[in-house]
C-alpha cells in the first residue's frame, strides 16, 4: 500500500498515479492511498505527480528524491515480506502543492537592484497560518536562504504551499524592511504570481541625503554631503547619485570626447557609465531660445565602462550643445 498525502491535507487531485515495477499505473482516484498485491521481495514504486506538486526532500542530504534507495526517493525501492506474517510494503510520499512567487527589489533612491535581500513568507490563513518559510526545501539543513540575486530578482525556487495568502518580509542591512501581503490563495498548484517591484529605502542616519552604506563603503565613516573630496567639481552627494567614485577625480560623469568623423558625419559622444544606472542625453542648438530635448535614452548601462552614441540628426553641428544626465526613481 502506498500513501501520497498533500502536506496541507487537501485532497489528492486527479493526475496522481502509481506505477509498480514498471507495470501499469494505479490511479489514486482522489484517495490519498493506493493498494495492490506484492509478491515477497524487492519492488520499485514510482509516483506520477499532479501538476505543481513535488515530493518531500530529505532534511539532511540533497538530491535524495533522485535516489531510489532513499526513503525520499521517487521512484523508490521497497521490500515486501510474506504477507502471511503481517502487513508490509508500506511507503508514504509527502506531497507539496506549490506555487512560484516572483518579484524584485530596487533601491528607492538610486533605482539600483538590491541584491542579497532576505525574503521570508508567512502564511496568513488556513492550516499553515502563522508558519514562516524562508528557503526551499523548507526544513533542509543544506538549503540556501531566499535572497535576491545580482539583478535584484527573487530566487527561482521561491516556492510556497498553494491555498493561502502570505505576507512577504524583505530584509537587507542598512535598508528599511519592506512588508507586503500577496493575495495568492486562489492560485492553483503549478501557478506563478508576480509580486512586482518592491522598493527598499536606504538608511540615512545622519540625514545628509546619502545612504549610509555608501558612505561607509567609500569613506569608512559618515561624511559631509557637500564636500568634494577628490576635487572633480562634483560633491559627494552628486557622486552618490551619479554612481561615480567620490575618491577619484578621474571618475566623473561628463562627456569624454566629441567626435565628428567627417563633413557629413554624425557627432559621436563618449561618456563613462556605471552598471544599472539609467542615462539620457539632451541637446539643443540655440542656448538662448531652445529647450532641452532628449535625444538619447532612457538607457540602462549593463556594466561599468565607456559607451558612445552617435547623433545622426545634428543639423547644425557648430552650435549644438549636449547634456548628460542620470535618471533617478
Ligand atoms: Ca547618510
Ligand atoms: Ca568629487
Ligand atoms: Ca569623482
Amino acid at each position: 500500500m502506498v500513501f501520497a498525502v498533500p502536506v496541507d491535507q487537501s485532497s489528492l487531485p486527479g493526475g496522481a498515479s502509481l506505477q509498480v515495477d514498471g507495470g501499469s499505473s494505479n490511479a489514486f482516484n482522489g484517495e490519498s492511498y493506493v493498494s495492490f498485491q506484492l509478491s515477497p521481495g524487492a519492488h520499485q514504486v514510482a509516483l506520477t505527480l499532479p501538476d505543481g506538486y513535488r515530493t518531500e526532500e530529505s532534511p539532511v542530504a540533497a538530491g535524495q528524491v533522485q535516489n531510489p534507495d532513499s526513503p525520499y526517493g521517487n521512484p523508490r525501492n521497497i521490500v515486501s515480506d510474506d504477507i502471511s506474517v503481517g502487513i508490509s510494503g508500506f511507503t508514504t510520499f509527502k506531497l507539496f502543492p506549490l506555487i512560484t512567487v516572483q518579484g524584485s527589489i530596487r533601491n528607492r533612491w538610486s533605482g539600483l537592484p538590491v541584491s542579497g535581500a532576505r525574503i521570508t513568507a508567512t502564511a496568513l490563513s488556513g492550516p499553515l497560518a502563522g508558519l514562516s518559510f524562508d528557503q526551499w526545501p523548507y526544513e533542509a539543513d543544506y538549503a540556501t536562504a531566499w535572497e535576491t540575486d545580482t539583478d535584484g530578482e527573487f530566487p527561482d525556487e521561491l516556492l510556497l504551499i498553494a491555498g493561502q495568502d502570505y505576507q512577504l518580509t524583505m530584509v537587507y542591512s542598512n535598508y528599511t524592511t519592506v512588508i507586503t501581503n500577496i493575495p495568492v490563495a486562489g492560485i492553483p498548484p503549478g501557478g506563478t504570481f508576480d509580486s512586482g517591484q518592491h522598493w527598499q529605502t536606504p538608511l540615512d542616519s545622519n540625514v545628509n541625503g546619502i545612504e549610509d552604506a555608501w558612505e561607509y563603503e567609500n569613506f569608512g565613516s559618515l561624511i559631509r554631503s557637500t564636500a568634494d573630496v577628490d576635487r572633480d567639481g562634483h560633491d559627494n552627494e552628486t557622486e552618490f547619485r551619479l554612481g561615480t567614485d567620490p575618491n577619484s577625480p578621474d571618475s566623473v560623469l561628463a562627456f569624454d570626447t566629441l567626435d565628428v568623423p567627417g563633413e557629413d558625419g554624425s557627432i559621436m559622444l563618449y561618456w563613462p557609465v556605471a552598471a544599472n544606472r539609467i542615462y539620457e542625453v539632451s541637446a539643443l542648438t540655440n542656448l538662448v531660445s531652445d529647450n532641452w530635448i532628449r535625444v538619447f535614452g532612457p538607457w540602462t548601462a549593463p556594466s561599468n565602462g565607456i559607451i558612445w552614441w552617435a547623433d545622426t540628426n545634428a543639423v547644425d553641428k557648430a552650435t549644438r550643445t549636449y547634456r548628460i544626465g542620470v535618471i533617478l526613481p
